[in-house]
């Protein structure tokens, strides 16, 4: 980054320092992980100076040829990774799909936030709660799984247009096909929101909702490993209603260089590679999982069947908030997250979130899950002991060294 180094060595300086960050620190924030090179190349391409309203042969500016080349790439790219996708759009970044299928004051069946789910799925203080009937269904607080004869009973009291599922913090298996089914009974649309499992959908580690869902959303950048950004699959039928409500309904001109970077990492989870990293990534938080509980934690659901983990910290008389500040000084990166029938607030939470995405893409196994669990177990049970915190940071650095990140990004 000579040009930038030279030009603005302030801007440069924080990129560099956030680079130093991401390579010494542990890193297991569920939604984030780590693009390839050519991933972040193609983001910072020239693209980013075209202007593309409209769709690939249909623009509204001259001069489209190549960034149109960029996104039939990334839609024909990601067709083939998701099996059975109709339809695809990649140009949105977020909320367009409920303008597609609904109308203001409709009903919206969507995952309880504070048991999992996602602000966008209903909540209150976000655009969704505000323009629709929001009608939250929750897990069951025996088991903490989904309970989808309740979410059943819900869905024929409230006769819903859309049933949403998917969630942002839920570390069990969803079953898109009962939901398909409950969906069928009551005459409603099923929008999936695989946003953090994208990845796993994809290569068959967690069943995908593309043949069970009218339409199904994610990001591109958690387990997906791509840019920051979004895609749409759809029905065939759908199609034309989803594609306007992104463009003219909810957004102008596209990033067409982040729709490259999008091409670029569909092409990369066509790879066995990648399959078998997002295995791995299952693999890893299980091997976490069972390292907690061995260490005598209690985890929501009892332990995990995707990418993530909740511990519950009610029994440890810590806060979420506690926790993931003093793991942060410990050099090891999470969330407070709040947990089913959370008794605290959701700025202090009683709950930490684990996800093994990105320290996976950095190549670590089950050995490395497993210290990583007594690192963490370290400070969690000995939370006000500085020189405890002090000896977590140095060995999770001296971990992260194994690993190289970027190594020849300077
Ligand atoms: N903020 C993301 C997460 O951490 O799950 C969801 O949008």
């Amino acid at each position: 980054m000579k040009s930038l180094s030279e030009q603005d060595p302030e801007v440069y300086a924080a990129i560099q320092n956030e680079l130093e960050r991401q390579r010494n620190n542990i890193i297991l924030i569920a939604s984030e992980n780590f693009a390839s090179r050519a991933v972040m190349e193609a983001q910072g391409c020239v693209m980013t100076n075209k202007y593309a309203e409209g769709y690939p042969g249909k623009r509204y500016y001259r001069g489209t040829a190549n960034v149109d080349r960029a996104e039939v790439l990334a839609q024909e790219r990601c067709k083939k990774l998701f099996v059975g996708a109709e339809h695809v759009n990649v140009q949105p970044v977020s909320g367009a799909a409920y303008f597609a299928v609904l109308k203001h004051g409709d009903t919206i069946m969507g995952m309880n936030l504070a048991h999992g789910g996602h602000l966008s799925h209903g909540s209150p203080v976000n655009f969704s709660g505000k323009m629709y009937k929001i009608v939250p269904y929750s897990v069951s607080q025996e088991t903490e799984r989904l309970d989808y004869s309740e979410m059943a009973a819900i869905a024929r009291k409230n006769k819903p247009q859309l049933i949403v599922v998917g969630a942002s913090s839920y570390p069990r298996t969803i079953d898109f096909k009962v939901v398909r089914e409950i969906a069928d009974e009551v005459g409603a649309k099923v929008m999936a929101d695989i946003a953090h499992i994208a990845g796993l959908c994809a290569v068959g580690a967690h069943p995908s909702p593309v043949p069970y869902s009218d339409i199904v959303t994610t990001t591109t950048h958690k387990t997906l490993r791509g840019p920051r950004g979004a895609l749409i699959i759809c029905k065939d039928e759908l199609a034309a209603a989803i594609d306007r409500s992104v463009f003219p309904g909810t957004q102008g001109g596209p990033f067409m260089h982040a729709i490259a970077a999008k091409a670029v990492a569909f092409q990369e989870a066509l790879t066995p590679e990648y399959r078998e990293c997002q295995f791995q990534t299952v693999r890893n938080a299980i091997a976490i999982a069972q390292r907690l509980l061995d260490n005598g934690f209690d985890l929501v659901s009892g332990g995990t069947d995707n990418h993530l983990l909740l511990v519950k910290l009610i029994k440890e008389g810590i806060t979420g908030k506690e926790a993931d500040e003093t793991l942060e000084r410990a050099g090891i990166t999470l969330n407070k997250n709040m947990i089913p029938f959370d008794p605290a607030t959701p700025f202090v939470t009683s709950g930490i979130r684990i996800g093994t995405p990105a320290m996976t893409t950095r190549g670590m196994k089950e050995p490395e899950m497993v210290q990583i669990a007594d690192l963490i177990t370290a400070v969690l049970r000995d939370i006000k002991n500085e020189k405890t915190i002090a000896g977590v940071r140095s060995q999770a650095r001296e971990l992260c060294g194994k690993f190289p990140l970027y190594p020849d990004l300077a």
